[in-house]
């Protein structure tokens, strides 16, 4: 069904959510009509922001705000939703939108299969009803659907639409553009090169996809990298987790800017944890790439001031690959915390796979390998 229906006969005015490559067409939709407008629209930093966002606007209007979410999302709104939006608590009502990634029985990758399977047992248990939309979802039944709900919200409870692969279509055509050149696979190709045989923990989303193809392009062990597949926004964390075990070790964290924006906390963690061995290079596209290419608060904040104020010793923005490289290398050989924000355009190759060895598998090779180092 189209986005616009879908939400005309939802009827709310007021959305705030993470974008999900399932939701694109809705995602799409709300950009063009919206852009991101704080009374109508917000692209806010994690599912949980954005439930809060929507308590309140519920609290100055009255009205029932719509959250959207990929279901790897739950997990963030567990929280706001189980001890402010419960009607034991405040009874805040509102309407979730949740992509379904890893649906059971239909194919997806290892990181959405448990996530997919308790998908509507998570929802269930956090007393929120649920309508699945799906391809073949009519007009009347939507409406029939938001009929019943309408009741459930006027008690103070939230409800979702579950939406199943290719449930919502948008024929318009949005571009997500910005002005820089390097692409994010080739600032991942330099940073492969010059931190050899370094351990890797790499972002959620493409960027892992992009590590692991170019480990096979250039016939290397997978051993040197953690991709976090799933987790989004926990990828430095990791790293610190390993780092301050690994004195002697140069551990490197290829993070994206929406993966910091989510749990941006993590850098002031990092910033006091006195280590000299880690280098947190964040690709800023200021783009949600992965999932379409949606934007992220990132493209208009100085992301190296945040770091330096956290306690990282030394940070810098680059955007070209001569600057790159340059402070790649000095990372490599520094003892410091490092933060080094690389600016990159929006975009992707098409031919991108993933990858072709299970999770597990890879898990225990990054360890092995990161047993031998000291
Ligand atoms: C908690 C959670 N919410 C949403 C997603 C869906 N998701 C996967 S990658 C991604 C975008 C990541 O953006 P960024 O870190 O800027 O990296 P980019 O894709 O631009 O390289 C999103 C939203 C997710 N995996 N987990």
């Amino acid at each position: 069904m189209e986005a616009e229906k879908i939400l005309d006969i939802i009827g709310a005015d007021f959305y705030t959510g993470v974008p999900d490559s399932q939701l694109k067409a809705l995602c799409d939709y709300l950009m063009d009509t919206y852009g991101i407008d704080f009374r109508h629209h917000v692209i806010a930093a994690n599912e949980g922001n954005c439930t809060a966002l929507a308590a309140g606007y519920h609290l100055a209007t009255g009205k029932i705000p719509v959250v959207y979410l990929q279901n790897s999302g739950e997990g963030n709104i567990i929280n706001p939703v189980a001890s402010l939006l419960n009607d034991q608590v405040y009874a805040i009502p509102m309407i979730f939108i949740v992509g379904w990634r890893g649906e059971p029985g239909v194919h997806d990758e290892p990181q959405h299969i448990y996530q997919g399977k308790i998908t509507l047992k998570l929802l269930e248990d956090m007393d929120i009803r649920t309508f699945i939309l799906d391809k073949e979802t009519k007009e009347d039944e939507l409406r029939n659907a938001m009929g019943k709900f309408q009741a459930v919200l006027a008690t103070g409870k939230s409800v979702a639409f579950v939406v199943r692969k290719g449930a919502v279509s948008y024929n318009g055509k949005i571009k997500y553009e910005n002005n820089y050149t390097m692409s994010r696979e080739e600032i991942i190709r330099h940073i492969v090169a010059v931190s050899e045989k370094d351990p890797i923990i790499s972002t959620t989303g493409k960027a892992s996809r992009e590590l692991f193809e170019i480990r096979e392009a250039n016939g290397q062990d997978h051993k040197y990298d953690f991709l976090t597949v799933g987790s989004m926004g926990h990828s430095s964390s990791i790293a610190l987790g390993a780092a301050v075990q690994k004195p002697g070790t140069k551990i490197w964290c290829i993070d994206g800017d929406g993966a910091v924006l989510m749990h941006m906390g993590a850098m002031a963690v990092i910033g006091t944890c006195g280590c000299g061995n880690l280098v947190h290079v964040v690709i800023n596209n200021g783009a949600h790439e992965t999932v379409g290419g949606m934007p992220t608060a990132a493209g208009n904040i100085e992301l190296t001031k945040i770091a330096s104020a956290c306690g990282y010793g030394y940070t810098v923005c680059v955007d070209d690959f001569d600057a790159l490289d340059k402070e790649l290398n000095a990372a490599k050989k520094r003892n410091g915390l490092t933060l080094i924000e690389a600016r990159a355009a929006i975009g992707a190759r098409d031919d991108l796979g993933r990858p072709t060895t299970p999770a597990i598998e890879n898990k225990r090779n990054f360890m092995e390998y990161l047993s031998t180092l000291a």
